[in-house]
């Protein structure tokens, strides 16, 4: 059984996205990122960056132990070779899709999180003038819409030729365009590829899971919003866990 370790959010989404189109039996382990689960010591050995989405799959291939994994790329990469589907298998199309798999932990994932980071802290209107980050972030992300737009240019999918885990990896974030700033008739590319994925049934599944434990900081009462905030926005390093120590 592979049990996901999730809040939801577009990170731990690419995965969920993935165990659908996989149809792959999976338990959700909800980790609350507003009330601090992220910091739990035992989620911290299978995460020791605090960050969800993780997983473990108690069944593994080779019938050993549990194997535990963190970040979603690396996630995702376990889950299609497991299944044997969306991460071909030949050098030329593997790395194809390896590269965006990269691209997307390094860059779009990243730099779309401290956008939303600084529009969030903006909309608070106690933290002085942000429009120097806001600016920085902004045209970060509009330059990346930009990649994928130069990605998909007469492609049907970013890599290998077919629906991999590339596309599964960049759509979550991609689909937040509007929300960014973003002016999808600059992206004609981005804009065919995200209508043709989000009327996939495992995608639309997928939008509805965790939306009764969360749907994002502007549905929350304002105590509860404050409470996410300070936990996410102010993080220094963890110390080792007493519960760790033999
Ligand atoms: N590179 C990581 C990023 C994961 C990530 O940033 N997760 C966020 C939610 S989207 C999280 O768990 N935040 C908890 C925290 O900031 O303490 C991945 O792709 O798995």
């Amino acid at each position: 059984m592979l049990e996901l370790f999730f809040f939801p959010t577009p990170n731990s989404r690419k995965v969920t996205i993935l165990l659908e189109e996989c149809d792959l039996p999976y338990k959700l382990s909800i980790v609350h990122i507003g009330r601090g689960d992220q910091f739990h010591p035992e989620f911290l050995r299978i995460s020791p960056n605090n960050r969800m989405p993780a997983l473990t799959d108690h069944a593994p291939a080779d019938s050993g132990e549990p194997v535990s994994i963190f970040e979603s790329a690396a996630i995702m990469m376990y889950i299609a070779e497991k299944a044997g589907q969306f991460f071909p298998n030949d050098i030329r199309r593997r790395y194809d899709v390896t590269q965006w798999l990269f691209w997307q932990m390094a860059n779009q994932g990243p730099k779309m999180g401290e956008q939303g980071h600084f529009m969030r802290a903006d909309a608070e209107k106690k933290h002085g003038d942000l429009s120097y980050p806001l600016n920085r972030f902004g045209n970060e992300v509009h330059r990346l819409f930009g990649v994928l737009n130069l990605g998909l240019f007469e492609k049907e999918w970013l890599a290998a030729g077919e629906y991999t885990i590339a596309d599964m990896v960049c759509y979550p974030w991609a689909a937040l365009w509007k929300s960014r700033g973003i002016d999808l008739r600059e992206f004609p590319n981005v804009e065919r590829w995200l209508n043709v994925i989000g009327e996939r049934p495992a995608v639309k599944k997928t939008a509805l899971i965790g939306q009764d434990i969360y749907q994002g900081p502007d549905k929350m009462a304002p105590d509860e919003r404050e409470q996410f905030t300070r936990l996410l926005a102010n993080q220094r390093a963890v110390v080792i866990p007493a519960e760790w120590r033999r």
